[in-house]
């Protein structure tokens, strides 16, 4: 690690103050070159302990930049992982107040729930989805509080993911039988289908991105415990969204989710 950890809580710090304020900042890394893969990850530890000071609970985990495209533009062979509260939790069909959020998007995704413990090195497809109570249709609203939604990797690591609000809903559907590679996905805007895709744009199967996320915590000894929700990633490229928008996910037997935007 190249950081002090006074630096690490100062950037941590000013990120949570950038989300409670709804206020963008520059990207940690122009003042901090320096900075590793590690330091990006601590900040985001730093972050997530601000939060749980606050009385919030760890719900879960996320999957970020899980598309091989976006992976490539970004130059990266390597999802991002980050970490989801309660208080990011958005009731099916409700409303999502911009007034509290910077500039969002929406992200179709596929949110697994798991019923055993999913530990690391070596976790693949088949211990996720034999670890899996059931998968239900997910829409992550991301927030990078970085300008413009400029950043690179180790600052979007630092400022969880861009993390902020996500809610599921429709029909939770165990995975037996399931081909979670040809489910088809449709999100509409104000009614509008806007963005379309099927599960495999996620590194070629949902579950491998949960199977990467539990190896990337083992490394830093920590695993995915039971009842956890992941995010597995977006499906589709964000869709930005601005008051009044209503955006819905239908997920192919799966139902759908909703959320406003006021
Ligand atoms: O959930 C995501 O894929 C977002 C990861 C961070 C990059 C971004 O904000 O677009
Ligand atoms: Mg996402």
């Amino acid at each position: 690690m190249k950081l002090a950890a006074a630096t690490i809580q100062q950037l941590a710090q000013l990120l949570d103050d950038c989300a409670q304020q709804a206020r963008d900042t520059v990207k940690v890394t122009d003042a901090h070159p320096e900075m590793d893969w590690d330091d990006a990850y601590a900040i985001q530890d730093h972050l997530r302990s601000l939060h749980q000071q606050r009385g919030t609970r760890l719900v879960g985990y996320k999957a970020g930049l899980t598309s091989h495209a976006k992976m490539r533009q970004m130059g990266v062979d390597t999802p991002v992982f980050g970490y989801l509260v309660d208080s990011f939790g958005l009731p099916d069909g409700g409303t999502c107040k911009m007034a509290e959020l910077i500039h969002p998007k929406v992200e179709p995704e596929i949110a697994f729930v798991t019923k055993a413990e999913l530990k690391g090195p070596g976790c693949h497809i088949g211990a996720v989805l034999a670890a899996t109570d059931f998968v239900i249709p997910g829409i992550e609203v991301i927030d990078s509080r970085y300008r413009d939604f400029k950043f690179d990797l180790k600052s979007v690591i630092a400022d969880n993911t861009s993390a902020a609000r996500f809610v599921v809903g429709g029909q939770p559907m165990a995975v037996q039988g399931l081909d979670l590679r040809t489910v088809g996905v449709v999100l509409e805007k104000n009614g509008e289908p806007t963005a379309f895709g099927a599960g495999a744009a996620v590194l070629g199967h949902p579950a491998a991105a949960v199977a990467a996320l539990a190896n990337h915590l083992a490394a830093r000894g920590a695993s995915i415990p039971a009842g956890s929700l992941i995010l597995s990633g977006g499906i589709t490229e964000a869709v930005a969204v601005k008051a009044g928008d209503c955006v819905s996910l239908r997920v192919q037997g799966m139902g759908s989710t909703g959320l406003r935007f006021v």
